[in-house]
């Protein structure tokens, strides 16, 4: 059945653009429904309040349902969603209905099965078909529920994903045609709900085609998460999705900009339902059938969409006016893909065979920092993220992070920074390096990342069926791969050996594993040199001429390596080992290196190593001879010291409290705002004066830069965070004030009371 929907529909949207339905919940509300409704016989007797919980009218109001299937049909829709966007445990648990979960998938796509098949019979040459739909659920996997423990999670990977595993078993077994994970905030949530996919496709057999549909929140252009809509694509492209678009949160009209991004970039089909406009003062959806469907019709004129519909507000009218706009108009082409390497953090990066060499900060590593090493130990982890910060700034492009150390819990230690990383959009912006040579631990960090990140490494030295069910985990995660040249007999130290192997794993990864060339990353090994062993003296010139050979062979595929281990000998002499790697990336970037661990930040400029030193190190590097060992250990003695120091921008610190207060609040800065926040209470009359003067006049300035899309959510959580440590400061006073106050017969109960709600999730 499903093949064939997949079929018919390619074969359709080659043609048309298809149209989707509107919102349910606005359909729903025009019925007037008692809590009696929700309950129905079968839960006449369930101890909590269920009105509002719109899917287990499903089971209880069936009429109401297939009542508007109906209209949306009528209306002309091809697809309609299953009454099922929160029919997950992790959702009902909000009601103490998670037992329904099965029976409410089932029963929601046997109704949406029922109303489409009759449409399609009446209507033979414009079949009708059924999504069934998945929502985000309630909770979110990249967003701490508590400002003050950012490493904190309402639930872990695998919880979500054996959630969203149920539904989808019982969406396939109620008879859907396609799978719609729709209206994600957060990118990690949808990859549970593509984890889940895969594994109910491959313990049932049958493979529903998928759609993906993005929420962006507003003119941030990015995810409520954090992430735009290329990084969105970009970690999600692995699904190979039916479909990817946006939907809610924007009308058509504020849309446009993210959908032109998206059609560019998607190599499927797109899907764009809007909301009706954004909602009034009431919350309420006031755009009209015309003018939503006439900016949809733009849409399709320039050949942003393949399929359209509506989200909250839309109805049968919006949809039949959507349906008309539709009509006659030329279907967007799917872009041919690009073979590139893309990665992404909350931001995108591509690499293309143009792309200039790529930095992955080193020190977030504790067997590469002591720094972090002893933060790590400490349990220091705020000040372990400043190390992340300060690898980002220094122009890391991705950051490795590795925990492996025999006094750490790695997979929990992994979490915890992951989880905290994720929550710093100032770090989280570029893709993470997953480093650790147990497995366990690189899947820890896969269940944390938002974004498209590289695991580092696997390699052949279990064996080839290792080997792939290593590659085929990654891959179901959608990320890249460091493929070491290590194999069954040891690592690989002579160019033959690095090239064979990575050969070999090359054919294996893209034949057997459906590894993108483009996702590997070979790194042929780099070793120290200048050791004083001889064998050793080749060892950089094997790394560069490997890497020559492995671009020609292994078309798409990239090359890494450990850059700072080339110096290991001259550890301390930051001159040298800094001369000693922007000399080696010189010339193994110009065989084709792309990309290389360092310590961001400290790399000479090739062209600024001094002369002498500069050709000790290149007589090193390429065996130049017999005596070039002893001769650079002879020079380092003479060019001791460290590298440039580098030291932050710190002049904000000159500038009056509420300047400073104001820098704070924006960057997200706590490290000084006790003492600002404590000079201000001594400058103002009272501590109230402090909140409602600079404090207000700070956050009013995020609130203003938030409003113009130039900061989004995680760093206005930051904003709040630095807020609150500066309320909690004033508190103490303020509390004593009132004191004061009352001792003094003044009135200070005389405010009143302020009743504030926010809607419910
Ligand atoms: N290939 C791949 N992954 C890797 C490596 C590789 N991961 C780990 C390592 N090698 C790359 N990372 C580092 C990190 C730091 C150092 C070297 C390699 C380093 N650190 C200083 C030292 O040991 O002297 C630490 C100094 C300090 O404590 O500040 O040199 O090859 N795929």
């Amino acid at each position: 059945m499903s093949a064939d929907a997949r079929q018919t529909l390619d074969r359709e949207l080659a043609e048309r653009i298809l149209v989707l339905d509107g919102a349910t919940g606005t359909m729903i509300q025009r019925h007037p429904l008692e809590e009696d409704d929700f309950r129905g016989a079968l839960l006449a007797e369930h101890g909590q309040p269920l009105k509002g919980n719109n899917d287990l009218l499903t089971l209880t109001r069936p009429d109401i349902i297939s009542g508007i299937h109906e209209a949306f049909l009528a209306a002309g829709a091809d697809i309609i969603e299953t009454n099922t966007f929160s029919s997950t445990t992790v959702a009902q648990a909000d009601y103490g209905t998670e037992h329904l979960v099965r029976d409410l998938n089932v029963e929601g796509a046997r109704l949406a099965r029922a109303a489409a098949d009759e449409w399609t019979a009446r209507t033979p040459d414009k079949p009708r078909f059924v999504a069934g739909a998945i929502g985000p659920t309630n909770r979110t996997l990249s967003i701490s529920p508590d400002v003050e423990d950012p490493s904190k999670r309402a639930i872990t990977f695998d919880g979500l994903r054996e959630a969203y595993a149920e539904q989808v078993r019982g969406l396939v077994d109620g008879g859907a045609d396609l799978l719609l994970i729709e209206t994600i905030f957060d990118t990690l949530n949808a990859k549970a709900a593509i984890v889940a996919i895969e594994e109910v496709a491959s313990e049932t057999g049958r493979r529903l085609p998928v759609m993906i549909s993005v929420t962006i929140t507003d003119n941030s252009g990015r995810t409520l998460s954090g992430q735009t809509i290329e990084a969105f694509w970009t970690t999600i492209a692995h699904a190979r999705p039916f479909s990817v678009g946006i939907n809610c949160a924007l009308g058509a009209a504020q849309m446009r900009p993210y959908m032109t991004d998206l059609a560019r970039v998607a190599t499927c089909w797109t899907t764009c339902y809007p909301n009706a406009g954004l909602p009034n003062a009431f919350g309420e959806y006031d755009e009209g059938p015309e003018e939503t469907s006439a900016e949809l019709r733009a849409f399709a004129e320039t050949g942003l969409v393949n399929i359209m519909g509506g989200c909250c507000g839309t109805t049968p009218d919006h949809i039949a006016a959507i349906a008309r706009a539709a009509e006659g108009q030329p279907p967007r082409r799917i872009p041919v893909p690009q073979p590139t390497t893309s990665l992404a953090g909350l931001e995108p990066l591509v690499i293309t065979p143009e792309s200039n060499f790529l930095m992955i900060g080193e020190r977030t590593n504790v067997t590469g920092s002591r720094r972090f090493s002893e933060l790590i130990l400490d349990d220091d982890y705020g000040t372990a993220l400043e190390v992340a910060a300060e690898q980002v700034r220094n122009g890391a492009n991705i950051i490795d992070v590795n925990m492996d150390e025999a006094m750490l819990d790695s997979e929990q230690a992994m979490t915890t920074f992951l989880n905290m990383v994720a929550t710093e959009p100032d770090i989280a912006r570029v893709p993470i390096m997953v480093d650790s040579s147990k497995w366990s631990v690189i899947v820890a960090g896969l269940r944390c990342v938002q974004g498209k990140p590289i695991v580092n490494s696997i390699s052949l030295k279990e064996g080839e069926e290792d080997f792939l069910a290593k590659a085929r985990e990654a891959r179901r995660f959608g990320a890249a791969m460091v493929v070491m040249a290590f194999d069954e007999e040891g690592q690989a130290d002579t160019v033959e050996r690095k090239v064979s192997i990575c050969e070999r794993a090359y054919h294996l990864l893209v034949e057997r594993a459906g590894v993108a060339p483009e996702d590997i990353v070979f790194d042929p090994n780099i070793f120290a040199v200048a050791t004083g062993i001889e064998e050793h003296n080749g060892y950089a010139m094997a790394f560069i001429e490997a890497t020559r050979q492995i671009k020609e062979r292994c078309p798409g595929a990239r090359i890494s390596g450990g850059v700072s281990n080339l110096s290991f000998s001259f550890r301390g002499n930051d001159v040298v080992r800094e001369a000693m790697h922007s000399a080696f990336l010189f010339h193994a970037t110009r065989a084709g290196m792309d990309m290389g661990i360092v310590n961001a930040g400290q790399l000479a400029v090739y062209e600024g190593i001094d002369e002498e030193l500069l050709e000790h190190v290149e007589d090193v590097l390429f065996d130049r001879r017999p005596d070039a060992t002893e001769r650079l250990v002879e020079l380092a003695e003479r060019v001791k010291g460290t590298g440039a120091a580098r030291v932050a921008d710190e002049s904000w610190r000159e500038e009056p409290v509420e300047k400073r207060l104001e820098h704070a609040l924006v960057n997200g800065i706590v490290e000084y705002v006790e003492a600002d926040t404590e000079e201000a209470r001594q400058a103002y009359a009272t501590p109230l004066e402090v909140i409602e003067g600079p404090l207000m006049a700070g956050m009013s300035v995020v609130g203003d830069l938030f409003g113009a899309g130039k900061m989004f959510l995680p760093q206005v959580v930051k904003s709040a965070r630095v807020m609150k440590r500066a309320v909690a400061h004033l508190e103490p006073y303020m509390e004593a004030e009132r004191e004061r106050a009352r001792a003094a017969g003044e009135d200070v109960e005389a405010q009143g009371t302020i009743v504030m709600a926010t809607v419910k999730g």
